[in-house]
């Protein structure tokens, strides 16, 4: 069905009141808790012309399964001039790099058969300058799309220059800021929704730039960000919208409010994040700092939201970037780290196998290094290093002591106790400054978290562990030539460096 029939169809279903009553955020339940964000570009060529494609995605279905993640939210898809996307030129159509409508279809049916939700980048802040829109409404004062964007009689910040006027374009030219505010704009975007979450069957989006919806109005954005849940949620009370608010934490905690499900927790990230923090060299109380940011999210971030931690993404530098190509054991715990986190973890493709990438945008978007160099994506245009500090897929497949295989671990830990994702924390005292101990519930489900992101051996001594958790229920050493010890009678709990124990209650 073209896109504009099916949309006056369905416009007309929901005049008539046969559309679902708008639901609160879709149920925590229904989400998976583990993300895997994918370069399309970058991923897999399925047609051997040096570029990742839809059909590409899906012959990996099966890796990202193996890997834990439930999840897969793709980097934009719809048709662009750019090499990354997120200057939209049609909003119903998958651009030809990638494939087809078809493509996507037989992508998202694979995908559920694995129990794989899809969720699509959606850039609607602005689209490109090359849209058919933007090109009429430049050309012309009297163009039906003139109030789609927004416009100044003078030079200001923020703004570009064309035909003597200037249009709000708050990243760059190429991407005209739409005006949110113009009521046919949000029917498009409406529209939007509906074709690909009914016709297409995609489970919902990521929401880029919702900070620069109206830049600088906190206000404004919420009410628009309840709009766009709620016309979401109304088309799919299941769909799961995550938004990208690249801001402090007080500032996502706020935009929190909007009943849209899920935000970024962008201080856990990057660099100087939390995670960086607490493995860094001069930290001499790295299990205490760990205590301290998950009370601090946990105190800060509204209760009814979906916090979604993340180490890296398209736009950072990748984690081995600040836990250090010499030290895989820290690269194992940052991953570790980020997978006890309460919320939806995303991780970003290859961070699995450790692939590094800084700088320039383009070295942290190069090809995913499935077998060897000869063999990735072309990398994307602008791209000034391209390097890989760890083995491939195939080798680390191979080898129980890899990252790869340290991150399934991690995961399945997740999977295995749904209170790590989805419980309450309360961080309990410790006589140690390395080790964390955080208690999470939900459910009836009981544990504690007992942590070691240090370089050193710890032993709590019978005494000091919390009482009332006398099973060792589950244990991952970054070495795989430790264990953890747990004799909660005789000796107590002996925590190698860089480990993590899950205490249950006594069977
Ligand atoms: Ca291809």
């Amino acid at each position: 069905m073209k896109p504009r029939v099916f949309c006056l169809i369905l416009s007309f279903v929901l005049l008539l009141g046969l559309c679902p009553a708008a639901s609160a955020s879709a149920a925590w339940d229904e989400q998976p808790d583990a993300w895997y964000e994918i370069f399309v570009r970058s991923f897999c060529d399925s047609d051997g012309d040096g570029l990742g494609d839809l059909n590409g995605v899906t012959r990996k279905l099966d890796y990202i399964s193996s890997l834990g993640c439930g999840g897969i939210w793709l980097m934009p898809v719809m048709p662009s001039p750019s090499y990354h996307k997120y200057d939209v030129t049609d909003y119903f159509d998958i651009d030809p790099e990638y494939g087809t409508l078809e493509d996507m279809r037989a992508l998202l049916a694979e995908a559920h058969a694995h129990g794989i939700r899809v969720i699509l980048d959606l850039p609607i802040n602005h689209c490109s300058s090359e849209h058919p829109w933007f090109r009429s409404a430049a050309d012309s004062e009297t163009s039906p799309f003139r109030g789609w964007f927004n416009w100044s009689a003078e030079p200001q910040n923020g703004y570009s220059e064309i035909n003597g006027v200037w249009y709000e374009s708050r990243f760059v030219a190429s991407m005209p800021d739409l005006n949110l505010d113009c009521s046919a704009v949000r029917e498009q975007i409406a529209c939007i929704l509906r074709f690909w979450l009914l016709n297409v069957g995609v489970d919902g989006f990521r929401l880029d730039a919702v900070t620069s919806y109206y830049t600088g109005d906190t206000e404004r954005n919420l009410a628009f960000l309840d709009w766009l849940a709620d016309t979401a949620h109304a088309i799919r009370p299941d769909c799961f919208l995550v938004a990208e608010a690249w801001t402090d934490l007080d500032s996502i905690a706020r935009l929190s409010e909007a009943r849209v499900d899920s935000f970024f927790t962008f201080p856990v990230s990057q660099a100087e994040g939390y995670i960086a923090r607490v493995l860094g060299r001069a930290n001499r109380h790295p299990g205490r700092s760990y205590g301290e940011y998950t009370a601090l999210l946990e105190e800060t971030l509204p209760a009814g939201t979906i916090p979604a931690p993340f180490t890296e993404n398209h736009d950072t530098g990748r984690t081995v970037g600040f836990t250090g190509r010499s030290s895989p054991e820290k690269t194992k715990m940052a991953g570790g780290l980020l997978c006890l986190m309460r919320g939806a973890v995303f991780l970003y493709y290859g961070q699995e196998i450790g692939m590094v990438g800084s700088g320039e945008d383009p070295n942290k978007r190069i090809g995913m290094l499935w077998t060897d160099e000869t063999s990735t994506t072309l990398p994307p245009p602008g791209t000034t290093k391209v390097e890989y500090a760890y083995p491939s897929v195939a080798e680390q497949d191979a080898d129980p002591a890899s990252l790869l295989n340290y991150y399934r671990q991690a995961l399945s830990l997740r999977a295995q106790f749904p209170a790590i994702a989805r419980g309450t924390s309360t961080v309990l005292p410790c006589d140690f400054d390395e080790l964390c101990l955080i208690r999470r519930e939900y459910a009836g489900e009981e544990l504690v978290l007992i942590v070691n992101p240090s370089d050193s051996w710890v032993r709590l001594a019978p005494m000091s562990l919390p009482a009332g958790f006398r099973t060792l229920a589950a244990s991952l050493c970054a070495n795989p030539a430790y264990t953890v010890s747990y004799r909660p009678v005789r000796a107590g709990l002996s925590m190698p460096p860089y480990s993590i124990a899950i205490l249950t209650p006594s069977a």
